[in-house]
């Protein structure tokens, strides 16, 4: 830091600067992030100083977090689920599994593992690390959802809990839920569901898929507001249906307002809370449904130009998450090629194939300009 301070005009300057270095999002596909909805950001400068980690000072924030659970339970197939709205997905996971971490070491049980898919998100590898537990993961069949005989076949007697994934990361596939619910409850294992992503996209899709609390087995969930929920950074939502789960994280906090705290983060952004009640007050569940009805539409049309030009998706997209099938060898310098012409994409790694998220930022006109793209460098 300089000894002296500079002009607010010089500071403006310099973050100009820096903004124009950060991409602009409509040409990304890579994200699973996208401009927070108009009214989140509003709600978000309204409560800036805001902070969760003391929520006594905070009634009015406190009371939007509550509300949002509640909101998101109900979503979720469970109005009385309890919570909190964590820093997202990776913070939802680590706290998820350490409830029941927690529990059994309580009850005396060492050298835990869990269960998770091939497909799990690398917060699994932290969790591993940071819980000391072993994360084993379970094969995949040929849709790349969780095998759930590999599942089984994993399960040993220190095994403390099963993962599924509804909505991953690199395919948007949805894990078979329902069969897991069913092999949990018959071997009285907590079950996760990782819906980071899908949490706000499978309830508002045309089919019908069973991956939440309507599934008795189902123990917690995570869904993050900052993904399609349209919200601003950071915003997650852990739900568990049981109290108990919640209550394994508690820590007392005596000189605080509150006596005790659940979540991970000491110091917590109330920001994104109230930005995250504002917008799913704003939209209700007709807004957050038309959303996902657009990036459908357009995903299905990406698929339809990538098909016109011979290139097939790995899986028919369940959600709005593309895999191209190229051949292994091509992916990456397709991928650099699109790169060069400005677009982001990624690159998933079994199978190796080009990968597009589309979020609420892509329209048609964009999806038509990177179908003309691909068609040139591939
Ligand atoms: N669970 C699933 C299924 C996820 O897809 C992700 C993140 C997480 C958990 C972890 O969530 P947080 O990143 O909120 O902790 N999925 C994306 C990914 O890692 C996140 C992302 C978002 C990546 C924006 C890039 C990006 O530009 O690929």
């Amino acid at each position: 830091m300089e000894e002296r301070g500079m002009s607010r005009e010089a500071i403006e300057s310099l973050l100009q600067e820096k903004k124009l270095a950060d991409l602009a999002y409509h040409r990304i596909l890579s994200s699973m992030c996208t401009y927070p909805h108009e009214i989140a950001v509003y709600a978000h400068m309204m409560f800036l100083e805001s902070n969760l980690g003391d929520s006594g000072l905070f009634p009015g924030t406190k009371e939007m977090e509550d509300k949002v659970i509640q909101m998101v339970g109900a979503l979720l197939g469970a109005e009385d689920a309890c919570g909190y709205i964590s820093t997202g997905g990776t913070e939802s996971n680590i706290q998820a599994i350490r409830a029941v971490r927690n529990r059994k070491k309580r009850e005396g049980m060492r050298d835990m593992n869990i269960i998770v898919p091939e497909t799990a998100h690398f917060s699994f590898d932290k969790i591993a690390d940071i819980l000391s537990i072993d994360v084993k993961k379970a094969s995949l069949d040929e849709e790349l959802r969780v095998d759930v005989n590999s599942v089984e076949e994993l399960i040993d007697d220190r095994t403390i809990g099963l993962v599924g994934i509804a909505g991953t990361t690199e395919f948007g596939q949805i894990d078979p839920i329902k069969e897991l619910s069913e092999l949990a409850t018959e071997k009285d294992l907590f079950l996760f569901v990782d819906a980071a992503f899908g949490g706000f996209v499978i309830p508002f899709l045309e089919a019908h898929y069973d991956f939440d609390f309507s599934l008795s087995g189902v123990s917690a969930i995570s869904a993050d507001p900052h993904k399609m929920g349209m919200s601003t950074i950071p915003a997650g939502c852990l739900l568990f249906r049981e109290k108990s789960y919640l209550e394994e994280l508690r820590v007392p906090t005596p000189y605080l307002t509150t006596k005790e705290q659940y979540s991970l983060t000491g110091t917590r952004s109330g920001a994104a809370t109230a930005a995250t009640y504002a917008v799913l007050k704003y939209l209700g569940r007709e807004g957050l449904k038309k959303i996902v009805g657009e990036c459908m539409r357009l995903t299905r049309l990406l698929v339809e130009r990538g098909t016109e030009m011979g290139i097939s998706p790995v899986i028919e997209p369940v959600m709005n998450v593309v895999a191209l099938d190229l051949p292994e060898a091509e992916v990456e310098r397709v991928a650099n090629a699109l790169a060069k012409r400005k677009w982001r994409v990624s690159v998933t790694r079994k199978p190796k194939a080009l990968r597009l998220v589309i979020m609420p930022h892509i329209d048609e006109e964009t999806v038509h300009a990177f179908a003309e793209d691909l068609k040139e460098v591939r």
